[in-house]
């Protein structure tokens, strides 16, 4: 991997020790090294999809926040999430590793365990070596403990193991339980009389279902989501106890960004590391009640107005605390959007002309570039100047690229060094990715993306997305073709073939076994 020395006045490269040397001190660094460091916030969306911002093109809804991030920053019209689902999209941010390379990476119910091998080298674990502190709030979805979790006791491993000093999360999904937030490990309002239990197979005897008890609910389910009932919306698995600590929805954004800004108050005086991974607008969409209505499209947009007015009380904080300057702030999404994803909540009575995928086709779930291409910006005060980058970037790249600027050494494989395109000096991206799409991959290579046949329907009908199903090979030349109309693999034979290969060697000629870094 490339090391920049110079651009922030490092004087130290601080390794990471794969293999002996453990338990040494990171340091040797000069009193002053700690203060040029930046801080780094990743904010990660919840299915918001590449045409949801005004900044990439929608109309019929107001992103103010996003928007000016996007103008004074730099904003990527070709930055992926590695995968078209939540889990192994953000295993892949956290890691810089392919999901696909993980069997288990797939969405996970409330109660798997850890997806992420504590052995291995992560975004906060690598920058906590170069002396941040790290926290993560909002949703995790990458399973905690080892398999069987008492959610009464200390919850472990989690977010610690993977290397957040501080943690404020919901375990997976707003849609599945446990409802619940939870703090450094502990349920936050847990009552030692009312103990939770959680079970993904069977009821707990006497507990209203969203099946049998649909006249409790104020949001109805449309496919799924009709096990346990938690503030009248059914929830995907069943959960008893917990009254006192189960989370109010609507409350959601709010106490996540609380959590988010005393995280920065408190670590404005050294560099931090904060991965704020907001709810919205995922499934059950529960607008604060001073934001229904403010769209006019329903309650996915009420949460897309929220979410930007969160971000903008966000931004303020960091501007209060005189920490823009000294922030790169990278806005992002988890994957694409969807319209209907399990509930009755008039987002799709009441879309109009509103187009969540922008030019793209497809959506969450989906091979095609609306699954896994997403609002993708870099925000950096007197740092980064604005503009608009074409160039090929993933989630995956973060990894190396902010070694890179904290001066740290990684050993990355599927991780590319672009900080110096994160940073707008550089316009050569990625030459290639693999996109995951519910264990299905496909490859971008250049201008062109390839999709092997898969079996499967060409579309799933409860979400109405086109899955990128096909009998045959397709090919798509996005810079001509960028809504993927003309398949191209019939006529363009020898490139078809080039990609092929490509996809191959990249798919079975990199090691599937992964570095151990060992800490302590
Ligand atoms: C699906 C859920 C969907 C959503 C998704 C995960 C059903 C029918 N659908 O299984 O509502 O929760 O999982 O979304 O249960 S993600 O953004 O976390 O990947
Ligand atoms: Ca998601």
């Amino acid at each position: 991997m490339k090391m920049n020395g110079q651009r922030l006045g490092k004087f130290f490269v601080v390794m990471l020790i794969l293999a002996t040397g453990c338990g040494q001190k990171p340091v040797d660094q000069p009193e002053n090294t700690l203060e040029k460091l930046p801080n780094i916030v990743i904010i990660n969306m919840d299915d918001l999809g590449y045409g949801d911002v005004g900044a990439y093109g929608a109309t019929e809804i107001k992103t103010p926040h996003m928007d000016r991030l996007a103008k004074e920053g730099l904003r990527f019209t070709d930055g992926y999430a590695s995968s078209s689902t939540c889990t192994p999209s953000r295993y892949a941010l956290l890691t810089g590793i392919y999901p696909w390379r993980n069997k288990n990476a797939k969405i996970l119910p409330g109660t798997a365990p850890l997806l992420i091998d504590t052995a291995l080298v992560t975004v906060p674990k690598m920058l906590k070596k170069a002396g941040y502190a790290t926290g993560v709030v909002g949703k995790w979805h990458l399973g905690l403990g080892k398999g069987h979790v008492d959610w009464n006791q200390k919850i472990s491993p989690g977010p610690h193991e993977v290397g957040f000093d501080y943690s404020y999360i919901m375990a997976a999904t707003q849609d599945r339980v446990p409802t619940v937030y939870i703090e450094d490990g502990q349920v936050v309002g847990l009552d030692p009389n009312d103990p939770i239990t959680v079970n993904y197979q069977r009821n707990f005897e006497g507990e209203p279902t969203g099946k049998e008890n649909p006249e409790l609910l104020k949001i109805k389910w449309h496919h799924g989501h009709d096990q346990s009932i938690i503030n009248g919306i059914s929830r995907i698995g069943y959960m008893k106890g917990g009254e006192s600590a189960k989370w109010i929805d609507e409350d959601m954004a709010d106490t996540f960004l609380d959590k988010a800004n005393q995280y920065v108050k408190a670590h404005k005086n050294q560099p931090f590391f904060l991965y704020y991974a907001f709810q919205q607008p995922h499934v059950p969409r529960t607008p604060h009640p001073r934001f229904v209505g403010t769209s006019g499209m329903g309650a996915r947009g009420d949460v897309i107005v929220e979410a930007d007015w969160i971000l903008g009380k966000f931004l303020n904080t960091l501007e209060e605390e005189g920490l823009m300057e000294n922030t790169l702030i990278i806005f992002t999404s988890d994957n694409g959007p969807v319209v209907n994803d399990g509930y009755y909540d008039g987002a799709v009575e009441k879309l109009g002309n509103h187009l969540p995928s922008g030019p793209l086709r497809g959506g969450k779930y989906s091979l095609f570039e609306a699954g896994t291409r997403v609002p993708f910006i870099a925000y950096w005060k007197g740092k980064i100047n604005p503009g608009v980058s074409e160039a090929l970037i993933c989630q995956i790249d973060f990894l190396a690229s902010l070694a890179d600027l904290a001066g740290v050494e990684v050993n990355a494989q599927d991780s590319h060094n672009l900080m110096d395109v994160l940073l707008g000096t550089s316009k050569e991206g990625r030459e290639e990715l693999v996109i995951e799409a519910t264990t299905r991959t496909a490859f971008r290579k250049g201008d062109w993306v390839m999709i092997p046949p898969y079996e499967g329907p060409a579309i799933n009908p409860h979400v109405n997305i086109e899955l990128g199903n096909a009998g045959d090979y397709q090919l798509y030349h996005l810079k001509d073709d960028l809504g993927q109309q003309n398949n191209l693999a019939p006529s363009e034979k020898d490139k078809l073939e080039e990609m092929i290969a490509a996809f191959e060697k990249i798919k079975s000629g990199t090691s599937q076994e992964v570095e151990a870094l060992k800490l302590e």
